[in-house]
Formats: C-alpha cells, sequence, structure tokens
C-alpha cells in the first residue's frame, strides 16, 4: 500500500482516505464521496477496513464485532473506490501479544481524550491516534475524511495531524440517520426486538435539549442534565452512560447551556453502547 501511495504521489494524484472498521452503511458511504469529491475523477480514493485491536478495552467486544468484508467489498465497488486496505493483525501489530516485543510505539493525546469516550474507554484514543497515524504514514493521503458522528475522536484527530504536523487536510462530514433519526452504525446490528426502537432514545433527547434552548437563553447544566437522564432511563433497556454539553472547538464542558454549545452522550441500550452528538 506504501509502494502504491509513493507510486500516486509521484505522478501528481492526489489521495484521499477514510479509515473504517467496516461493516459499512450510508454514514461511512458519505465519507467516501466527501473524499471523491475533495481529490477529483483523477485522485485516488483509499478506504481501509480494519477492526483496530487497540482501541478495544480486553471487555469490550472486539470479536464480536460485525464483519462481512463480501458486502464491504460490493459496496465500496459500486461507489468507485481505487484501493481498499484490508491489512491483517500481524501486519499491523507484529507480535503484540502476549507481550509487546514487536510493537511498543503508540501515539498519546493528552488533553481532548480524557473526558467522555476517554473517561469511559480509558485507552480508546491512544488506539484510535496511533492505527490512524499508521495509516497516515501508509496510506500518505492528502485528505482523510472523518464522521461527526464519533465528534471527540474527529476532534482528536485534528489535534494529533496539528501537533505532530502530519501533511494531511482533515474534513468532517455530517452524520447521517436512519429515517428514525437513530445515528447509523455497525453495532445498530446488536439492537433486537424492542432496543431498536429504544435506541432512538439518544436522538430524541438531543431534540429535547435543542427544543428546551430555543424556548429559553440559559438553562442551567444540571437542569438539563437530570432532564436528558430521565428521558433516558424511562426506557427499560436504556442506561445513561455520560451526557456532556461542551465548546465544539475546545471539548472544554461549559457551565451554561446556550446555542451553539455541542451536546454528546453515550447510552446502553441494552449490552450495546450507543453514541450520538449534535451542535445545539
Ligand atoms: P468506524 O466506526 O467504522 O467509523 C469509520 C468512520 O465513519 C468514522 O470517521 C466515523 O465517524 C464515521 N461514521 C460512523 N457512523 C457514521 C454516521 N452515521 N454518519 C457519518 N459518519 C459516520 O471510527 C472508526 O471506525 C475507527 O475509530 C477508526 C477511525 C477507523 C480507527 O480505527
Amino acid at each position: 500500500m506504501q509502494r502504491l501511495a509513493k507510486k500516486w504521489r509521484r505522478a501528481g494524484e492526489g489521495i484521499g482516505l477514510v479509515p473504517t472498521m467496516g461493516y459499512l452503511h450510508a454514514g461511512h458511504l458519505r465519507l467516501v464521496r466527501e473524499a471523491r469529491k475533495r481529490v477529483g475523477k483523477r485522485g485516488k480514493v483509499v478506504v481501509s477496513i480494519y477492526v483496530n485491536p487497540t482501541q478495544f478495552a480486553p471487555t469490550e467486544d472486539l470479536s464480536k464485532y460485525p464483519r462481512d468484508l463480501k458486502r464491504d467489498l460490493k459496496m465500496l465497488r459500486e461507489c468507485g473506490v481505487d484501493v481498499v486496505f484490508t491489512p491483517e493483525d500481524s501486519e499491523m501489530y507484529p507480535d503484540r501479544r502476549p507481550v509487546p516485543a514487536g510493537f511498543s510505539t503508540y501515539v498519546v493525546e493528552e488533553k481532548l481524550s480524557r473526558t467522555m469516550e476517554g473517561a469511559s474507554r480509558p485507552t480508546h484514543f491512544r488506539g484510535v491516534t496511533t492505527i490512524v497515524a499508521k495509516l497516515f504514514n501508509i496510506v500518505q493521503p492528502d485528505v482523510a475524511v472523518f464522521g461527526q458522528k464519533d465528534f471527540q475522536q474527529a476532534a482528536i484527530i485534528r489535534r494529533m495531524v496539528r501537533d505532530l504536523d502530519f501533511p494531511v487536510r482533515i474534513i468532517v462530514a455530517p452524520t447521517v440517520r436512519e429515517k428514525d433519526g437513530l445515528a447509523m452504525s455497525s453495532r445498530n446490528k446488536y439492537l433486537e426486538g424492542d432496543l431498536r426502537r429504544q435506541a432512538t432514545v439518544l436522538r430524541r433527547a438531543i431534540e429535547m435539549a435543542r427544543a428546551t434552548v430555543k424556548k429559553s437563553k440559559r438553562i442551567p447544566l444540571a437542569r438539563l442534565k437530570a432532564d436528558v437522564g430521565a428521558m433516558i432511563e424511562s426506557e427499560p433497556d436504556a442506561r445513561l452512560d455520560y451526557v456532556e454539553f461542551f465548546d465544539p472547538e475546545s471539548l472544554v464542558a461549559v457551565a451554561e447551556i446556550t446555542s451553539g454549545v455541542q451536546m454528546a452522550l453515550a447510552v446502553f441500550v441494552g449490552k450495546t453502547r450507543l453514541i450520538d452528538n449534535e451542535r445545539l
């Protein structure tokens, strides 16, 4: 992949990268379209599919993370992708287990990754920044496209690129949703029976917060957090992990909620952990 990327670069062809963990849906394809738009017809669009073990904690769903490479490849062929990069664990992390003999270097962002997803999943972002840095070095993209669905992830990647001078432009594409408002996610596959309906509570909580902000100019944080909590808990199988209101640039939590504040939440629906976020 790196040899091919170098060849493309020498020929002056722009490269766009969309990193994914596969089990693709319309949200991923939206990123692919964005990459194509950025590099043009003659440029190269690379999609990576790799379920990155270092961003999963031992207790998380790595082994049962949904996979269907055949279906993914068909979808990507239909959207005119140039290369699908599907490395193996043995290539990305040689001899990492049981002791990190063959792999021992990580990229760690130390500020934006402390809150929200980073607080709930302490080693998650170290895995994300490390694999994305590796993908940037392998694919050598001019632009890389990420989804707003993972708002904090996108902010951390932007920070990493700035801090470590990666020569790549980061684009963030809007969240693609199902008809009923549920943000598309590979993990939605886990939602069986009534859990699928209950999962719309993330979006409903965001809408409720939006409506509240529209009605009254300044809302105390504690009150809105309590209202969101109550709404989530009203679903029998939903449990709030966190809800935060913060400045979209710095990710610093705000004391008072006004329009323009970013809202993000994580909710367990049954055993499945879902996230969503929007600007209020
Ligand atoms: P994955 O969850 O497969 O998501 C890949 C990309 O698709 C991410 O940038 C994510 O934000 C975006 N995405 C997911 N659902 C979306 C939706 N409904 N609308 C728009 N974009 C959406 O995020 C990862 O993989 C990994 O952490 C990765 C960056 C690949 C590193 O391993």
